[in-house]
């Protein structure tokens, strides 16, 4: 149950509300906004209020305990969950497939490399011995 004197809406499921208004609804918890996602909105208002002293779920007082302090910026990260995007991915901009292309082909070691380069002079040296 949401006090609509902290959100400041005007409609809630298509119906006109106020400040007296109470609203009920199943969010995921640390959803400050409910809109039934936990994300940088979530955060905001965590961050926007923090180190207050506050019964406000929509200020960020995820556990209700009357202060918005570091153990309600605790439940709001780990309701975020481990982030699943790839840091490569998102800031190349390589799609997944290619990436995962990239990963899978075989990469030749520098020390086969460099004995190949030492090698190769006294192989040809050899074989013009060898030639009459
Ligand atoms: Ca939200
Ligand atoms: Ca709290």
């Amino acid at each position: 149950m949401f006090d609509n004197a902290d959100l400041g809406l005007t409609t809630w499921g298509g119906q006109q509300v106020d400040t007296n208004s109470l609203l009920v609804t199943v969010v995921p918890i640390a959803d400050a906004t409910l809109d039934g996602k936990v994300d940088a909105h979530d955060f905001n208002a965590w961050y926007t209020h923090r180190m207050t002293d506050t019964y406000s779920y929509a200020a960020g007082d995820f556990n209700m305990d009357g202060v918005i302090d570091g153990l309600d910026f605790s439940i709001w990260e780990n309701a975020l969950g481990p982030s699943t995007a790839d840091p490569i991915v998102e800031n190349l901009g390589l799609d997944p497939t290619t990436l995962a292309a990239l990963r899978a082909a075989p990469v030749p070691e520098p020390a086969s490399l460099a004995l190949a380069l030492l090698t190769t002079p006294w192989l040809l040296r050899r074989r013009a011995r060898r030639t009459p």
